[in-house]
């Protein structure tokens, strides 16, 4: 989509165009009432400050959204195939990291209670486990904070690639 017909959209279709980027409300009003934006840069600026802090229950719902790291998300929507390609970097996965993964997903769920979320895209599977190992020792509220961030960066580079000028 073009920035200028972001700008330029109903609110119900530019909240739309945003809601496979992050699907909280405060964050996706608070970018359709900021328009007209001069720059896409503006746009990023704006979705990296909107919103902040997310809430327990804002993070909780918008988590729903992300497969397991090592897991592809299944359907057509452009919110799945956004989550293929940033999981594609996992590749054809290794067994025995696949099993590590695979583990620490476990892991992480039975202690935080929610899927362990990380910014995939550009990160290798090795880095992804070592994140997911050091994120193992967080207190609940360290990880609040943490997904909140991942949450960000994955909702900027989705608006990256879905808006341009
Ligand atoms: C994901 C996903 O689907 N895309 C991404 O960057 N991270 N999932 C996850 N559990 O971290």
């Amino acid at each position: 989509m073009l920035l200028e017909d972001f700008n330029a959209a109903g609110r119900p279709e530019a909240a739309a165009a945003l809601r496979p980027c992050l699907d909280i409300g405060r964050w996706i009003e608070e970018l359709v009432d900021s328009r007209p934006f001069g720059s896409t840069g503006g746009l990023l600026d704006a979705a990296r400050r909107a919103a902040e802090p997310f809430t327990a229950a804002e993070v909780e719902a918008a988590l729903a959204h992300h497969p397991r790291i090592g897991e592809r998300a299944a359907g057509n929507s452009t919110e799945a195939r956004l989550s293929q390609s940033e999981q594609a970097t996992l590749g054809v996965p290794d067994p025995a990291v696949a099993a590590a993964l695979a583990e620490g997903n476990r892991s992480y769920e039975e202690r935080f209670g929610q899927v362990f979320l990380i910014r995939a895209a550009g990160r290798s599977r090795e880095e992804i486990l070592a994140a997911l190992n050091t994120r193992l020792a967080h207190t609940p509220e360290e990880e609040l904070a943490v997904i909140g961030q991942q949450l960000r960066e994955i909702a900027v580079l989705r608006l990256e690639g879905l808006i341009r000028a």
